[in-house]
């Protein structure tokens, strides 16, 4: 810190707090239980998260600034895999503190590639160990814990639930204590880096995950195209792109069926974000490949900007 800083944010602390993990581990869902609010989208699907996000948590003369990134995955080669990679492995050199998310009991060949990837980064870790709500054994979490902190050294352990909540307070004691001290980076009323149109799109998409089986790849992506607030009501015209026809067509569903129940649930939820009665459009567009397409991932938003 300079000495030329305002006294007043000689006592602060802020810092950048990467969520890293396996895809489907629940960072999201920490990230948004952690700020309060629903930033991004969750799913029971792998690979749901495309960017990194932040999310601010200012308490007191601390701020926290959590950085949500795509799960990890090193075994695909797809151009938007890599991309995804990428983005995370970013938010670790960027990160002040890695918070490192595995599932409670379990620890397979991806979560240790990642636990490499970390040590090689010389970041602190802490490790968090989610969805303990749905592990049983709980005596056996400390032969678990045991040997994972034989593993890396690990700057310490936290079990907890994002979907429950239990002792989310014991990752914001942890990450509060090892905090830098500095300058916030963001007001402190400030919850994200991301406009409401970029929560709108992904409440669009977690609903369209969410009413699609498995027929259709998670390669579908949302774009408002359009958003008007009016006196009483905000219209959004939204696309959402898919790769090929046959994707168009279980998107729309017979007579049209599963669109209306996408938007139907979509629009409640994005009626809670905005406090107000929101009529949304949404159309079907074929873009053949956009997943392979450099272009098409920046245009998306997907390839990153730093
Ligand atoms: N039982 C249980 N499920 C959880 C918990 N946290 C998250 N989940 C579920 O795990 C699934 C994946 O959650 P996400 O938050 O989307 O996971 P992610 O790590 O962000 O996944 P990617 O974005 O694909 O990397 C969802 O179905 C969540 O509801 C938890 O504490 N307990
Ligand atoms: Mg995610």
């Amino acid at each position: 810190m300079s000495e030329s800083e305002a006294p007043e944010s000689a006592a602060s602390r802020c810092g950048l707090v990467a969520l890293i993990g396996r895809p489907n581990v629940g960072k999201t869902t920490l990230l948004n239980r952690l700020v309060g609010e629903k930033l991004a989208a969750t799913t029971r699907r792998p690979h749901t998260t495309r960017n990194r996000i932040l999310g601010i948590v200012t308490e007191g003369q601390d701020q926290i600034v959590l950085m949500d990134t795509p799960g990890i995955d090193t075994e695909r080669t797809q151009l938007v895999n890599r991309v995804l990679n990428r983005t995370a492995s970013h938010a670790l050199a960027d990160a002040d503190l890695v918070c490192f998310l595995v599932e409670a009991g379990q620890f397979n060949p991806g979560d240790e590639r990642i636990e490499a990837t970390i040590r090689d980064s010389g970041r602190p870790a802490l490790l968090v160990i989610n969805k303990v709500d749905q592990f049983r054994a709980k005596e056996e979490l400390l032969p678990f814990i045991e040997a994972r902190m034989a593993a890396f050294d690990y700057a310490g352990v936290v079990p907890l639930s994002a979907r429950t909540g239990s002792n989310l307070e014991g990752l914001i004691a942890e990450v509060r204590q090892r905090l830098p001290q500095g300058p916030f980076l963001y007001d402190p009323e400030q919850l994200s880096d991301r406009p409401e149109r970029f929560r709108a799109e992904e409440m669009i998409r977690e609903s369209m995950l969410e009413h699609l089986g498995q027929e259709v790849p998670y390669s579908v992506a949302v774009r408002v195209e359009d958003w008007s607030d009016e006196p009483r009501t905000t219209h959004i015209d939204a696309v959402i792109l898919v790769e090929r026809d046959s994707q168009k067509g279980i998107v729309i569903g017979k007579g049209g069926q599963r669109l209306k129940r996408i938007g139907q649930a979509a629009r409640i939820q994005l009626e809670q974000l905005l406090g107000r009665k929101v009529m949304l459009r949404l159309t079907v567009r074929v873009e053949p490949d956009w997943t392979c397409n450099p272009r098409a991932l920046r245009e998306l938003g997907i390839e990153e900007s730093r």
